[in-house]
């Protein structure tokens, strides 16, 4: 717990960095996601179902930050179609998740090393 908070803290501290206060209150949530697929931790998780005809990847995750998320196994789309060939059933990931169009979706996904 206390190594998120710092890393959140980290993340805060970076985007206010680069933008405006204003700016940041206004549009918060799209900066922090695209900080967080540039420099930002990713969350791990396990590959727990592909299911290429619905797109979406079914992922065993732990604390997802920038969602304000508990652990937990759950569904999400991709926005890239090419991760579900990427990753099969019982592999480890780090992943980004975040919300497009209010829609959980995976934007960033890499093998665990
Ligand atoms: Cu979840």
């Amino acid at each position: 717990m206390n190594r998120y908070s710092t890393i959140f803290s980290t993340v805060i501290l970076m985007v206010g960095a680069f933008n405006a206060p204003a700016v940041f209150a206004q549009d918060h949530s799209q900066h922090m996601a695209s900080a967080e697929s540039k420099v930002g931790p990713m969350s791990s998780g396990e590959i727990v179902k592909v299911d290429k005809a619905a797109a979406k990847l079914t992922i065993k995750h732990g604390p997802l930050t920038n969602l304000n998320m508990p652990g937990m196994t759950m569904g999400f789309k991709v926005n890239n179609a090419a991760m579900l060939d990427q990753v099969k059933t019982g592999d480890k990931v780090n992943f980004v998740a975040e919300k497009v169009n209010g829609t959980l979706t995976v934007t960033t996904l890499e093998a665990a090393k």
